[in-house]
């Protein structure tokens, strides 16, 4: 494709959490509730449009239960305007059927991962009925995807996924490129560049580096007219031997970029428009 859809504005997603990082090596990983929805808070006011949430127990583990998911996301929504977004990926060790569910709890979006990956040492499994699954189910529940490619690959099975399952709900297409992740492709301006001809007219994409690619594809993505993906599940280092203070530390930092490349964080009004999320 050649003709992506870009915007004026930047679309900033921030990823405070994730399931990979444990609180006891990272004390600054927001998992608690109040925790959660003051970063979310603290973000939004920072350019923030959206929030990709896992959901932690009173543990601080990785938890997929309903009653939980279903109280951060009230809890976020109740005291922010940000775009909620549930995780669909989960953990590694997540039973693909719970990861299905958490769409009862009713988000504006989730994740949907596009593809099997290694994930480290560890397997990221996303076979294609999987796929398809989340695909429906948030098709029928009007849920919006955001799309997650960790590989070129995968951007081949999300066209093949609509030419045979159709649009998603809304009828926009956003794609996060998930780079640098041990076994996905790697977070480098070369490997975002050969994503691009994948991303067909009329899509929107975004893009992660996890770890110290972080920066190179942020300024690898502004400069491709794409969107940015921040946030602690990615990043734990702000720069070499300097650990990230919090979330707010990264947005400021995506905003501040995305204002010098001339397109600044977009509204969660916009960002609701351009992703096709009914207010
Ligand atoms: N936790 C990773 C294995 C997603 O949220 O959709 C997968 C992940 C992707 O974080
Ligand atoms: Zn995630």
């Amino acid at each position: 494709g050649t003709g992506r859809a870009t915007t004026s504005g930047t679309l900033i997603t921030l990823a405070p959490t994730g399931a990979e990082s444990a609180k006891a090596d990272v004390p600054a990983l927001p998992v608690t509730v109040d925790e959660v929805v003051a970063t979310a808070r603290d973000c939004e006011a920072l350019g923030a449009a959206v929030v990709h949430l896992h959901v932690r127990d009173l543990d601080t583990r990785p938890t997929l239960d309903l009653v939980r998911v279903r109280e951060v996301v009230a809890a976020v929504r109740e005291s922010t305007d940000l775009v909620v977004q549930l995780s669909s990926g989960g953990a590694v060790t997540d039973p693909l059927p719970d990861r299905v569910a958490v769409l009862d709890a009713e988000p504006d979006a989730a994740s949907l991962s596009l593809g099997t990956v290694n994930f480290g040492r560890d397997v990221f499994s996303n076979p294609w009925d999987l796929i398809v699954e989340l695909h429906t189910q948030m098709r029928e529940r009007g849920i919006v995807p955001e799309y997650e490619a960790f590989d070129l690959g995968h951007l081949a099975t999300l066209s093949r996924l609509l030419d045979r399952h159709g649009p998603p709900h809304g009828g926009h297409v956003h794609v996060d490129l998930v780079m640098g992740v041990p076994g996905g492709m790697p977070g480098t301006t070369a490997a975002l560049a050969a994503c691009l001809p994948a991303i067909e007219p009329g899509w929107t994409f975004a893009a992660t580096g996890v770890g110290r690619t972080s920066l190179p594809v942020m300024l690898a993505a502004l400069s491709a007219g794409g969107h940015l993906r921040v946030g602690m599940e990615d990043t734990l280092t702000y720069a070499p031997d300097e650990p990230v203070r919090d979330n707010a530390q990264l947005v400021a930092r995506a905003a501040g970029l995305a204002r010098i490349a001339q397109r600044p964080a977009l509204t969660t009004t916009e960002a609701r428009e351009l992703l096709g999320i009914s207010a």
